[in-house]
């Protein structure tokens, strides 16, 4: 396509190959899990990093999820889950101690594109698509009107009020006829069921927040801001640089039917959305095809995702974001 950066689903070469690769070079490290399948026929793939990950139940010791881009255009969410998933295998390809000692006993979870049919047509047709491709009109073609926001699928407080999700189809949050009702959820939320992991860390953009459960209300007790400054030890400074955190529904918008509200009200993880920054001045959800920018992208994050991980076995270790 002429990108230095990105890359699509369905290309060859694109996402979808490189998870088929990773798993087909790293037999002892990777398992690829075929989720689901979209609207379009697509798989909707996750990927388990782990020692022995084939021998292994899927869920046997502490897991983390990290997933990302359920909105097509927030192609730079694949690309930091992306980097975070080759950076264990490398890590662990090149025997480094700690990467080793992590994947012996917790299961790191990838599922960089969690809406393959809207992310493949913000490239083949419309870079600023949102949702899936849902035919919500049954004509057969895709359209402006068309799709269902998979943040507002989930049977989580869903459809509970107008402001936080919408009834209507031609709506950029549109929760879909049912709860649970796209292929995304199902993949999405069977696999928080199943594995019940400690963590989730859903990647979006933009806006550099690093936002927390509940989002379909304010008036939820939560954690207090402190507890996402820890990793620095100094209480001025957030967990992942320039993110401001905060509680969802309160510093950005209530939503309803979400992702992380259902993996911490239903499945009991503790879930974060970090909306990723722009990457330049006015980008918005076109983050520059530019490979410094986003590769310090995902450095920035970096240090956040694998404290992350470190809590999911080691909730005591003084330098995560638990401890
Ligand atoms: O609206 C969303 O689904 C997320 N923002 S985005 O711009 N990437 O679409 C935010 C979801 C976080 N939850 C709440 N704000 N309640
Ligand atoms: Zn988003």
């Amino acid at each position: 396509d002429g990108f230095d950066v990105w890359r699509s689903y369905d290309e060859p070469g694109g996402i979808r190959d490189q998870l088929y690769a990773a798993a087909r070079k790293n037999p002892q490290l990777v398992k690829l899990v075929v989720l689901g399948h979209t609207a379009q026929g697509r798989e909707i793939l996750a990927v388990k990093l782990t020692q022995g990950a084939r021998g292994k139940r899927d869920g046997a010791r502490p897991a983390v999820l990290y997933s990302a881009t359920q909105h097509a255009r927030e192609w730079i969410a694949t690309e930091v889950d992306r980097r975070l998933m080759n950076h264990y295998i490398d890590r662990w390809r090149a025997n480094d101690r700690e990467v080793r000692k992590l994947l012996k006993t917790t299961e790191l979870w990838f599922v960089p594109v969690a809406n393959p049919d809207g992310y493949q047509y913000s490239f083949d047709v419309d870079r600023l698509w949102r949702k899936n491709l849902r035919d919500n009109n049954g004509d057969g073609m895709t359209q402006v009107g068309d799709g269902v926001d998979p943040n507002r699928n989930f049977p989580s407080h869903w459809g509970w009020d107008e402001e936080g999700s919408s009834s209507i189809q031609s709506s950029e949050t549109y929760r879909g006829p049912a709860p649970r009702s796209e292929p995304e959820t199902r993949a999405m939320a069977g696999l928080l069921d199943r594995i019940g992991f400690e963590f989730q860390v859903n990647y979006h953009s933009n806006g550099q927040w690093l936002l927390y459960a509940e989002g379909w209300q304010t008036g939820t007790p939560t954690a207090d801001d402190p507890i996402y400054y820890a990793l620095s030890g100094n209480l001025d400074e957030p967990a992942i640089e320039d993110f401001h955190p905060g509680l969802s529904s309160d510093v950005l918008y209530v939503t309803n039917g979400e992702t992380t509200d259902y993996a911490h009200a239903v499945t009991g993880a503790l879930a974060w959305t970090p909306e990723l920054s722009e990457g330049c001045d006015g980008c918005g959800f076109v983050f520059p095809d530019d490979e410094a920018l986003v590769q310090a992208e995902f450095e920035r994050n970096l240090p956040f995702a694998h404290s992350v991980a470190r809590s999911a076995t080691d909730p005591d270790d003084p330098e995560t974001v638990t401890g």
